[in-house]
């Protein structure tokens, strides 16, 4: 049994001596993992009602993750792993995750990246297997978007998260949307991980700062959709207007609204995302690790993290990528 360890860890993060680099850190990738968790037993259901949230929220199995955090970790020992020199080397990266498919290809991988990891590992180029996924129109699926969390704890401001993130995401995701969604979410990573905990989150000035770095007009108006769904959309209202489906453009906005509603309060963002329906795991898994980010470990429920396999391990990586966090975070 791995507990032990793990309560060790998970109770050292109440102590004060644990800086509060080290509680986000392991904040951002326990509730990436987590989210995936909790969402892996819903993904696909149109909606989870409060019976199914209970039995899953209550169960004493183990939380098994799926491919979000399985490439989430391939990203982050890619970062950790570039001491000084903070950046995606992209041809490293792709091989990196291709194996991670390889070696673990039953963790519930997306049509279109199977088809990509398949290809780059029998030879072809990551940039060739990428763009002509999809009939050539590449991947604008949520994968670039579910893995690209630990960017933040990296970065050196959102345009840095925002750059490494487009890095990361073309080796898989050649369509712009799929683009688009990893690049939203590390700069929303980035800037929860940098909000002050002890201040309530100003959710419009939080949108506006997102608003403010997308290219795209079609991205601006999904977070106007999101500013209008805050506080009174209940999730099911929420995955109607949004779309709650694998697709960046729908998934990526919904999971920021689930963080948005409940930025202080991870488990009532996964329930939100959960109840939400859908692509559950990852809309869960990007939603928790904004809040997470934001509030440290030490919110989350001790009982999700020791039900979760290799917790001890995922905490230990956000140790290592804590320290290469810039010294005003
Ligand atoms: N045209 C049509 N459908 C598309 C297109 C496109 N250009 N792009 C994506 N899709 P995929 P991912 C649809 O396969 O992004 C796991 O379950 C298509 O239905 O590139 O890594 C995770 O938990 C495709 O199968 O993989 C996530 O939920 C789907 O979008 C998800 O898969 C996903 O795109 C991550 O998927
Ligand atoms: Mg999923």
């Amino acid at each position: 049994m791995q507990h032990r360890p793990l309560l060790l860890l998970t109770r050292a993060a109440h102590n004060t001596c644990m800086s509060d680099s080290l509680r986000k850190a392991r904040g951002l990738l326990l509730g990436v993992a987590v989210g995936d968790a909790l969402g892996a037993a819903f993904e696909g259901h149109r909606s989870v009602d409060g019976d199914d949230l209970v039995r899953q929220e209550r169960a004493t199995t183990r939380l098994r993750y799926t491919d979000d955090t399985a490439l989430t970790l391939v990203l982050a020992r890619h970062l950790a792993a570039r001491s000084n020199l903070v950046s995606v080397d992209e041809d490293a990266l792709a091989t990196e995750l291709a194996r991670e498919w390889h070696r673990e290809p039953w963790r519930g991988y997306g049509a279109g990246s199977r088809e990509i990891f398949e290809r780059i590992l029998t030879g072809t180029p990551w940039r060739q297997a990428s763009e002509d996924c999809f009939g050539g129109q590449g991947s604008y699926g949520n994968g670039a978007a579910m893995r690209v969390a630990p960017i933040a704890l990296v970065a050196t401001g959102p345009s840095h998260a925002i750059e490494l993130a487009r890095r990361s995401a073309v080796v898989t995701h050649a369509h712009h949307h799929g683009r688009h969604g990893a690049m939203l979410q590390a700069c929303a990573a980035f800037l929860a991980l940098n909000s002050d905990p002890g201040t309530p989150l100003d959710r419009q000035a939080f949108l506006d700062h997102l608003a403010r770095t997308v290219e795209r007009t079609d991205w601006r108006t999904r977070l106007n959709t999101v500013r209008t769904l805050l506080d009174s959309a209940s999730p099911a209202v929420a995955a109607s207007h949004l779309g709650n489906d694998a697709a960046a453009f729908t998934s990526v906005p919904l999971a920021l609204l689930a963080f948005l509603q409940y930025p202080d309060q991870p488990a009532e963002t996964i329930r939100y995302a959960l109840r939400a329906g859908g692509d559950t795991d990852t809309i869960a898994s990007m939603a928790a690790a904004l809040t997470t980010a934001r509030t440290g470990i030490q919110a989350l429920p001790s009982a999700w993290l020791e039900r979760l396999e290799q917790a001890t391990e995922i905490g230990e990586l956000a140790d290592t990528l804590a320290e290469r966090m810039s010294p005003s975070q």
